[in-house]
């Protein structure tokens, strides 16, 4: 099949979840076109079957804010056109679901019908797209989907409770796929990062509010009180600076390690112990999935989608938004038993395998066939 694939091309997980897919669909024989407006950062420049469309949008003094939904509905026609792609996949409903039906009905006008699938990542919906301004609209694009997808069950909970959805939502969770981490050669190069004494503790997202930076670090400081350790601080983002003076503060400078963005995080969960995970909301928590695919320990909230990831007393454990003080001592009895830890990873990696991309992509494959079989009586 011919897909189109729109996404945010940065480090966010709906980005990486896009990509992914789309390179898995690539080798199954599928001919991919990313259309955003720059090449997504996982996606390397070689592949068979994939193809990049740039999304140009050209400033006017006239304009305050760059109409990019508008280029984008135009450089999915164009491209929709001049490649005979069959299906539309958008990932985060804003703006792309909008655009992509805006595209979808200018491309009705010449007889061209185009089934298009929105995959929801979350904060799409409970944080931004909740948002009154954003709602209706939102609203209206999830409506015109004609295959709606959400990353879990507690997103799919949650958008139906948030907004008036017409139409059926299925839960395709995200994937990892297990060959990239079953190479028994790995070098880790632990000895980069800590002593030998020392267990590493790291944390990787963008930085933004939603991942309680400050309590990652408070976390880490009754860590390492009790057990030697480092913290390695992956991503970057608006809350990363204040994390910085935070550590600072507290005297953990010597101790804490800020990687800035990477792509190169399976080299750093390979010599990880213990992954921090204490969001505010999380649809799923794909930085979990991908730490537990690494053999690392999860310790996390109990928010949104994640306890559907991390199994409590298996692969880490789960507290209460904010619990800092239980986050801490759940992570030290990780950290202080080596006998525990090991088992912890083994059954955090067992737990990732069941999000394997051999079993996930055939199910969009599957949704991709319902929408195709259906373009015709689509909703317009
Ligand atoms: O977590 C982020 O801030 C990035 C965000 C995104 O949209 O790129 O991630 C969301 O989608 C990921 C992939 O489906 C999920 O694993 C994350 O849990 C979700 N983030 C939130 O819900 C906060």
């Amino acid at each position: 099949m011919k897909i189109a694939i729109v996404c945010y091309p940065t480090f966010g997980g709906s980005g990486v979840v896009a990509t992914e897919l789309g390179i898995a669909l690539a080798e199954r024989g599928h001919e991919v076109h990313f259309v955003t407006y720059q090449q997504p950062v996982r996606l390397g420049l070689l592949y068979n079957n994939v193809h990049f469309h740039e999304v140009h949008v050209p400033e006017y003094p006239l304009f305050r804010y760059q109409p990019y939904e508008l280029a984008l509905s135009s450089k999915l026609v164009d491209t929709i056109k001049q490649y005979g792609i069959e299906l539309l996949h958008v990932h985060y409903a804003i703006p792309h679901a909008y655009a992509g039906y805006m595209a979808k009905k200018m491309l009705k006008e010449e007889d061209i019908y185009i089934p298009m699938i929105t995959t929801l990542h979350g904060t799409d919906i409970t944080l931004v797209g909740n948002h009154p301004f954003y709602k209706p609209a939102v609203t209206f694009s999830i409506n015109k989907s004609d295959v709606v997808t959400s990353v879990s069950e507690a997103l799919k909970q949650r958008t139906q409770e948030i907004f008036e959805v017409e139409n059926e939502i299925e839960v395709i969770p995200n994937f990892i796929d297990p060959n990239k981490y079953s190479s028994s050669f790995t070098d880790c190069q632990r000895s980069l990062m800590a002593r030998d004494d020392e267990k590493i503790v790291t944390h990787i997202s963008n930085f933004r509010k939603v991942k309680r930076i400050p309590d990652v670090i408070n976390i880490f400081y009754e860590i390492q009180k009790q057990v030697p350790a480092k913290l390695v601080m992956v991503g970057e983002g608006p809350e990363k600076e204040k994390a910085e003076l935070q550590c600072e503060t507290l005297g953990l400078a010597n101790k804490v390690l800020f990687l800035g963005n990477s792509n190169e995080i399976d080299r750093i969960l390979c010599f990880s112990d213990l992954f921090l995970l204490p969001s505010e909301t999380e649809s799923f928590g794909l930085a979990a999935l991908e730490a537990m695919a690494n053999n690392v320990a999860v310790i996390s909230s109990n928010t949104g989608g994640i306890p559907e990831v991390n199994k409590e007393g298996i692969s880490g454990f789960l507290s209460e938004v904010g619990n800092v003080a239980e986050m801490a001592k759940n992570a030290i009895y990780l950290l202080s038993d080596e006998k525990v830890l090991e088992q912890f990873k083994k059954n955090a990696k067992k737990i990732s395998q069941e999000f394997s991309i051999q079993n996930i992509l055939p199910l969009y494959e599957e949704m991709y066939e319902k929408a195709y079989r259906s373009r015709y009586k689509n909703s317009y």
